[in-house]
């Protein structure tokens, strides 16, 4: 394992947020020895969140995906540490709420509602690239 120190773009999805999950997101992070390094509430628009997931344009859920992410403020973090990108993917288990492993965050608190799109609670940037890309966004 070679070090490599890194910031990543954490968000509390408008559920996390709704679900008064903020704090206990963060006390994970930051159990786990990661930096809390700057943090806002933001009511994400449009704009903002086409350029985010730009990546899903033209997805079957990136309709109801936008829809879900503009239907309250979200909670933006940026998180430094070692190998921090990576990390917080861990602690945020996988996609899908009903599949991700006891222990994680979706695992932990998330559910499958039966609605269009995944409620999953939180977002990890998922590269170097992406998270230099999405902190830039959230973080002008
Ligand atoms: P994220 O980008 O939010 O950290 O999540 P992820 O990498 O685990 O998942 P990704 O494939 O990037 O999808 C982005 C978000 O879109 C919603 N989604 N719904 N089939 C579905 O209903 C579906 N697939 C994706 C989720 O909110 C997912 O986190
Ligand atoms: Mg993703």
């Amino acid at each position: 394992m070679t070090t490599a120190i890194e910031e990543t773009l954490v968000l509390v999805k408008p559920d996390g947020v709704a679900r008064n999950l903020t704090g206990e997101i963060l006390r994970r992070i930051e159990a786990k020895g990661y930096s809390l390094v700057d943090i806002r509430m933001v009511q994400a628009d449009r704009e903002l969140l086409a350029q985010h997931y730009a990546e899903h344009e033209g997805k079957p859920f990136y309709e109801p995906l936008m829809e879900f992410m503009e239907s309250g403020p979200v909670v933006a973090m940026r998180v430094a540490g070692n190998r921090v990108i990576e990390g917080v993917r861990v602690l945020a288990g996988a996609t899908d709420p009903t599949t991700a492993l006891p222990g994680t965050i979706r695992g932990d608190f998330g559910r499958d509602w039966g609605l269009r799109v995944q409620q999953n609670l939180v977002h990890g940037s998922d590269s170097v690239e992406s998270a230099e890309r999405e902190l830039s966004l959230w973080f002008a």
